[in-house]
């Protein structure tokens, strides 16, 4: 099949790359968005997301004059749907008290209706956006199908999930395998010729639910990887045991890959997907439901090991560096770092937070410094959140004099702990009650 024109409804993380890369590969491309910022941002040729190497690509698309934006679809020859899919805030279920969210897919919803007007004989139409399995067939087709035209017969519907990882989006896009899922082979089919407008990764044909299913596997088996090297850390914490070594030591197994503990999982995709398996069949999900539970619990964990470390929050200054969701993204959604500095604020502590990859976030309840030095300069703290390499490279020394803090709290083993020692600091890390045991013996 060819495709000479394409519309992406959302320009999100996923939507605008992905917009923007197909534009570069010669086809046209409509971008749609429903918020009217994110259009005339883009349309005055400026970007309202941080991805590295993006703005170079959606200068290129645009000034090819291949990516145009709007707030309203065209007719194309292909739909790309890459709305969010979140949760509802304030909507819970319940199975034998295993209490779980609910997926809000008023987005999906929105923005397939608003393909139905433009929906012609032979186009295809992909959903992108992560989904509880099933969506494709049993929410998207229906309403596709208003426009009495029949999916699999009259056009080609597909669900071909995004699987990049932020940070490495465009270079992910392009090499990683796709898995296209259709309604029918000859649906699968249109869309293997569609990505291969640009993926050099293989392209796998599929069945929709199967894509959906795959999609939240990924992200559910990560999820539950994460919460048993965080129970590890817990398990090295009591038998004084460096966590960080034993998993190192484990890896070295060739059948053994365990991820790291941290301060929680974050993120729009690990912390969230799991539970779209979970609302859809909680009586055959209690492990993954519980994997959910240990790492949300993981921002009281970390605040606990903070306390014991300071004698108690109350009072405490405490520098927390970092706030995004993981190590060198700008992205703040869904953060445990930013969960952790809540909770001590509850306990009492003052906390001066610094997040270089944007210090004028301006969110709500935390106080932001405006550099590394305004956090450290009164501190009695300093407590490592996330693992970017800008923190990574700091000089122990160098922050000895910028701070009267002699206590160094490191949740994501981003440090040395002997260099730490040598410049005069208390050190201690998240799973690993060794390093208090070799301060108090120095
Ligand atoms: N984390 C840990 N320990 C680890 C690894 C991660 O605590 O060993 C934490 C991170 O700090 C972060 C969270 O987990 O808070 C998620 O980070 P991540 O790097 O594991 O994943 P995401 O959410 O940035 O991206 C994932 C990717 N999925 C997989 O690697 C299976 C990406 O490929 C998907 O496209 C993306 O989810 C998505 O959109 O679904």
């Amino acid at each position: 099949m060819n495709f000479n024109k394409i519309c992406v409804l959302g320009l999100g993380y996923i939507g605008l790359p992905t917009a923007a890369t197909f534009a570069t590969h010669g086809i046209k491309v409509l971008g749609v968005d429903v918020n009217p910022l994110v259009v005339e941002t883009l349309k005055r040729g400026e970007l309202h997301i941080h991805e590295p190497g993006l703005r170079e690509v959606v200068e290129q698309a645009l000034a090819s004059g291949n990516l145009t934006v709007s707030s309203q679809p065209e007719e194309a020859d292909a739909f790309l749907i890459a709305v969010p899919t979140p949760f509802h805030e304030d909507q819970f279920a319940e199975y034998e008290g295993r209490r779980y969210k609910l997926a809000d897919m008023s987005a999906v919803v929105a923005a397939t209706e608003a393909i139905v007007p433009y929906l012609r004989k032979g186009n295809l139409v992909v959903l992108e956006s992560t989904s509880p399995p099933r969506t494709t067939l049993d929410l998207v087709r229906p309403i596709l199908e208003r426009s009495t035209l029949k999916a699999g017969s009259d056009f080609f519907l597909c669900y071909s999930p995004e699987r990049v990882l932020p940070g490495q989006i465009l270079r992910e896009l392009v090499e990683n395998a796709r898995v296209i899922g259709g309604v029918t082979p000859e649906s699968a089919r249109a869309g293997h010729d569609l990505y291969a407008a640009f993926v050099k990764g293989q392209i796998v044909e599929t069945d929709a639910t199967t894509a959906e299913m795959v999609k939240l596997m990924e992200n559910t088996y990560r999820d539950v990887n994460i919460a048993i090297a965080n129970e590890f850390a817990r398990l090295a914490e009591k038998f004084g045991v460096d966590v960080w070594d034993a998993i190192r030591l484990a890896n070295l197994h060739p059948r053994v890959n365990i991820l790291n503990p941290g301060p929680g999982v974050g993120g729009h995709c690990i912390s969230v997907d799991p539970w779209f398996f979970v609302e859809t069949a909680p009586e055959l999900t209690p492990l993954i439901y519980h994997a959910r539970k240990v790492n949300d619990e993981q921002p009281h964990f970390v605040v606990r090991r903070v306390s014991e470390a300071l004698g108690g929050l109350s009072g405490k200054r405490i520098a927390a560096l970092g706030l995004a969701y993981k190590a060198d993204v700008d992205d703040l959604r869904e953060s445990p770092a930013v969960e952790v500095v809540h909770l001590l604020q509850q306990e009492g502590a003052q906390v001066k937070a610094w997040e270089p990859f944007k210090p004028h976030a301006g969110l709500k309840g935390v106080d932001m410094s405006p550099n590394l030095e305004d956090a450290l300069k009164d501190a009695d703290a300093i407590l490592l959140l996330v693992r970017h390499t800008e923190f990574t490279r700091l000089d122990p020394a160098d922050v000895a004099a910028k701070t009267p803090a002699r206590i160094v709290i490191d949740t994501v083993n981003g440090w040395h702990r002997e260099a730490w020692l040598k410049a005069g600091f208390q050190f201690h890390r998240l799973g690993d009650t060794k390093s208090q045991i070799v301060n108090r013996q120095s």
